[in-house]
């Protein structure tokens, strides 16, 4: 192109910009503003307070149960992945929108870029954890996600008044020295609030958490296709509402013990762990865990009994539940009478399988209580804790979900597997059965309807833990379809009638269809 005299309009456009560098701009501004706001989070030592983040927890939280639940179902423990995707299609869309309506004057694209710093804020603003301090992210993003705009929609617009090559040159640069700017710092962004002091705090917490006793033998299936008794920290399920897991350090963490009590309490992570350290194996599940479903799983916990904390406490008369609230601002009630029953060894666990807590369950401190679904019990990230009446309600129950939360007798098979391919004779049926708290007394399964059969238990560990079982067939070629159900040792049957996991857990046999040839 022939160098030519710049003709520019003191600010006044005569002819739109193009639309490709206009919808670039946008974007460029968005990301730019998103990679910001991330990478003074991460700096901060703050890593919800990035907008992203903020925004992403706030439609978690927001969002009505039906939806919540049809996300889990469909997508499982990527739930948070699609959540994340769906949140940069939406946000690059907009972005895309601010650009287009910007290509004679920047100010409409501005004023959308500006709405949604404000909704950044706002989120971050809304965040249980929320200091003032946090503000300087979406801040921070605002006045980067502004600056990239106007600078790339000037650069772009010198297209309309006649483009030099430098012109061109000079917008080609300025928008690959955004792209990898953003990059970096989003990648930066994320590698801190990660980093965020957890793990140093892991490690000096490990010298304290007494190693694993192995379960006794024949405690599991396993050969025969049932999970192994304990179930490693890496595949032990994980359910909660932290669309990234909160970074919390030993030496910050304090816990407060207030309410109904007669002298409140305030726990630093040294004086929990000075007393009696106790380990106890339970199986942990999930309310809305689906028939024949795998979100349940067991391991060696190790913590301080509630019960000796609410008694040094003093629990005032009148009293009814045990409030608890995370780091992140997830909340649960637990009955009094239940964390103060003797022999029932709720914790305030600080290890798991031998090792300090992982980031992902809880650390430093989270709660178990052996026969309640999680979400009554099993508070993660736990810095609050409040003696008080059931009027108070709790996360799930202003969601629609029952109050309390007993874990229900169940059974589950887990060989044969659906549309299996076996060759017909002996066919050996595989599963857990769990009645927390109350112990497994019998396992019953039938094929095709036919007579019930007893089937051999594995050793029992505790009644708060679950019980494998298993049973051989001789069976012909043909569809065959396998049942099983449970009966607790306080002689209840786990009952045929199918009911949904909304509002206090599944009911009905797990049946499995599979082919002998
Ligand atoms: N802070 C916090 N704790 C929480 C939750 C949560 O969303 N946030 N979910 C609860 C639920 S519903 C369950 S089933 C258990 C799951 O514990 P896990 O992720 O360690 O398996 O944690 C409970 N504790
Ligand atoms: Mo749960």
């Amino acid at each position: 192109m022939v160098a030519r005299p710049h003709r520019r309009s003191n600010g006044v456009m005569t002819a739109p910009a193009p639309r490709g560098r206009a919808a670039f701009a946008g974007l460029a501004g968005a990301g730019s503003a998103l990679a910001a706001g991330h990478l003074v989070a991460g700096l901060a030592g703050m890593p919800t307070s990035s907008p992203l983040v903020a925004v992403g927890n706030s439609a978690i939280d927001l969002a009505p149960t039906p939806l919540k639940e049809f996300a889990v179902r469909t997508f499982g423990t990527a739930d948070k992945i699609v959540l994340l995707t769906g949140m940069a299609v939406i946000i690059a869309a907009l972005a895309v929108v601010a650009g287009l309506i910007s290509r004679r004057s920047r100010l409409p694209g501005s004023v959308l870029i500006g709405a949604f710093g404000v909704l950044g804020a706002v989120a971050v603003a809304a965040r249980p954890d929320f200091t003032t301090p946090a503000l300087v992210a979406p801040v921070m993003a605002l006045i980067a996600g502004l600056v990239v705009f106007a600078l790339l929609m000037a650069r772009g617009r010198s297209a309309v008044d006649g483009e030099t090559s430098e012109d061109r040159r000079r917008f080609l640069t300025t928008s690959a020295a955004v792209v990898v700017g953003a990059g970096v710092a989003g990648a930066a962004g994320t590698a801190l609030g990660r980093g965020a002091g957890a793990d140093t705090s892991r490690r000096l917490v490990g010298a304290r958490i007494p190693g694993v006793t192995a379960p006794p033998p024949g405690a599991d299936f396993a050969v025969s296709g049932t999970p192994t008794f304990l179930t490693t920290n890496r595949d032990f399920y994980r359910i909660d509402t932290a669309l990234t897991v909160p970074q919390l350090r030993v030496e910050d963490w304090r816990l407060r013990l207030h309410g109904m009590v007669e002298r409140e309490m305030v726990l630093t992570f040294d004086d929990l762990v000075r007393r009696p350290l106790i380990t106890r194996s339970i199986t942990l599940a999930r309310v809305s865990n689906p028939v024949g479903g795998p979100y349940i799983s067991t391991a060696e916990f190790h913590g301080v009994r509630v019960r000796d904390l609410l008694l040094e406490a003093g629990v005032r008369p009148g009293a009814q539940q045990l409030f608890t609230t995370s780091a992140d601002g997830f909340d649960t009630g637990t009955p009094l009478d239940v964390l103060l029953e003797p022999d029932r060894d709720a914790l305030l666990a600080v290890g798991m399988n031998g090792e300090p807590l992982p980031a992902e369950h809880g650390f430093p401190v989270r709660m178990v209580v052996p026969g309640l679904y999680g979400y009554v019990s099993a508070t993660k990230w736990l810095v609050d804790a409040e003696v008080t009446t059931f009027d108070r309600q709790h996360y799930w129950e202003k969601r629609g979900w029952a109050k309390q939360g007993p874990i229900k007798t169940q059974s589950r098979i887990d060989r044969p597997r659906r549309r299996d391919s076996l060759p017909a004779g002996p066919v050996t049926a595989a599963g857990i059965a769990w009645a927390q708290h109350t112990g497994i007394d019998r396992v019953e399964v039938r094929v095709d309807g036919g007579p019930w059969r007893t089937a051999e238990l594995a050793t029992d560990v505790s009644r708060d833990t679950w019980r494998m079982w298993r049973v051989t067939f001789h069976l012909g070629p043909g569809e065959h379809t396998v049942q099983c159900r449970a009966t607790d040792r306080a002689g209840h049957t786990q009952p045929e009638q199918r009911r949904p996991v909304l509002p206090d857990g599944a009911t009905g046999w797990h049946s499995v269809t599979f082919t002998c040839a």
